[in-house]
């Protein structure tokens, strides 16, 4: 049974130049979880000093809002049972060298400063920051027709 559980996804300026758009989101579709909100923004310096506060003082913070900043943004909220553990298996790691084949990371890119994408690590920082990228009334709850095809109870 689906328990609720969100997760904040957010296809980053490369991934949504190099076209990847349509498979990430075709990765999370077919792996059943389900899409609740959607943007396409590009986001302010300040919203991305707030999201990536706990870097503030990384050597590559500057960089990583500067990157951030630097084109569109895909903004996702998805939903499903163990959606944050199995989200961040299905990005792999943050550095893409240590990715494994078949991770979004470890198929489509190569160093860390251009990762393609972010997902949270932990339900607390998810619902968080879908806090910080969406209004509630951005969120579209609907029946899924596929959900006992899904789930087992
Ligand atoms: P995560 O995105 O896998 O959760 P975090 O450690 O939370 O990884 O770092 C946030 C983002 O900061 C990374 O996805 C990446 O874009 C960037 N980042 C992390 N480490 C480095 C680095 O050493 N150099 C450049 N950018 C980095
Ligand atoms: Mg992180």
């Amino acid at each position: 049974m689906a328990n609720g559980e969100r997760i904040f996804i957010a296809i980053k300026p490369d991934g949504f130049q190099r076209s990847l758009v349509g498979e990430i989101i075709k990765r999370f579709e077919q792996k059943g979880f389900r899409l609740i909100a959607m943007k396409l923004i590009q986001a302010s310096e300040d919203l991305l000093k707030e999201h990536y506060i706990h870097l503030k003082d990384r050597p590559f913070f500057d960089g990583l809002v500067k990157y951030m900043q630097s084109g569109a943004v895909v903004a996702m909220v998805w939903e499903g049972l163990n959606v944050v553990k199995t989200g961040r298996v299905m990005l792999g790691e943050t550095n893409p060298p240590d990715s494994k084949p078949g991770t979004i990371r470890g198929d489509f890119c190569i160093q860390v400063g251009r990762n393609i994408i972010h997902g949270n690590d932990s339900v607390e920082s998810a619902e968080k920051e879908i806090g910080l990228w969406f209004q509630p009334e951005e969120m579209v709850y609907y029946k899924s027709c596929s959900q006992s095809w899904i789930y087992d109870e």
